[in-house]
């Protein structure tokens, strides 16, 4: 039997976006796989699309209501702790928008599903021969500056650490790394995986070479991202942050 994997997806106004459609065609062709919406304070519609949704796929399906806009970091985490609040082996988050498209979900999740190699998957933006990863030019090129400043931060050679889908095997190393909020908006990814590979007191950390990185097929960058250059600023900032408090646990160990 598949393993129990609930994605986290994080909402804020996606009434226009969520395409209700291929979220349900998911949860009937993916063994295992269940969703977690998580209404992040919308004003749209977004929350009566989740109880539809709901209704469409009774225990399948599930929504969680913030009661205002938290910001995606605050969204996800809200979610994952409801979700390791269930019997779910995995768990993960996946945006709205499904520039990672219905096929990669399915396959990322028969890629972690009754394996025993990784604890953590993350999906990569890897712009090869015969794969289509449709990203534009300046978010691309940002997304590689982005990406070597979180692999010197984390100490390990991560290429993509901001796609927004992932799945993550609970552990305590996991239940730890979601005690409390994150300290960026933007950069929660990075945060998350510094987390988890430094543990906590009594908690062993997640070894970076338990973590996989699959390069995705198809991802494509869905029109009506909210995120703009003051929000680019931000996540350098919050970025040196991150790696001001990693470097003082690594002192301090
Ligand atoms: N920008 C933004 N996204 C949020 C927020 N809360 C949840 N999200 C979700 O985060 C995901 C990624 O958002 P998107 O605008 O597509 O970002 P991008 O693809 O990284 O440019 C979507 O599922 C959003 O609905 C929020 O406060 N702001
Ligand atoms: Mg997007």
């Amino acid at each position: 039997m598949s393993d129990v994997v609930v994605l986290v997806v994080p909402c804020y106004n996606e009434a226009a976006r969520l395409d209700a459609t291929a979220f349900t065609t998911m949860v009937d062709e993916i063994a295992g796989l269940h969703f977690l919406f998580v209404d992040d304070g919308s004003h749209d519609g977004t929350a009566e699309i989740h109880q539809r949704l709901c209704a469409a796929r009774p225990g399948r399906v599930e929504a969680l209501s913030l009661p205002r806009n938290q910001g995606k970091a605050e969204a996800v985490r809200q979610g994952l702790l409801r979700a390791l609040e269930g019997p779910a082996a995995v768990v993960g988050y996946l945006d709205a928008d499904l520039a990672t498209p219905p096929s990669e979900v399915q396959r990322l999740c028969t890629l972690f599903q009754g394996q025993d190699r990784f604890d953590v998957l993350l999906a990569a933006r890897v712009k090869l021969m015969g794969r289509t990863i449709d990203r534009r030019a300046g978010r691309h090129y940002f997304g590689r500056v982005f990406a070597t400043a979180a692999s010197l931060v984390l100490r390990m050679p991560v290429y993509d650490t901001q796609c927004g889908a992932k799945l993550l095997r609970r552990s305590p190393a996991l239940t730890h790394a979601l005690a409390a909020p994150f300290r960026g908006r933007w950069t929660f990814d990075v945060e998350l995986l510094g987390r988890l590979v430094t543990g906590g007191p009594g908690i062993a950390p997640v070894p970076p070479q338990r973590i996989h990185e699959e390069a995705l097929l198809v991802w494509r960058d869905v029109g009506g991202s909210k995120l703009n250059p003051t929000h680019v600023l931000q996540a350098g900032l919050e970025l040196a942050l991150i790696g001001r408090d990693l470097a003082r646990q690594r002192r301090s160990r």
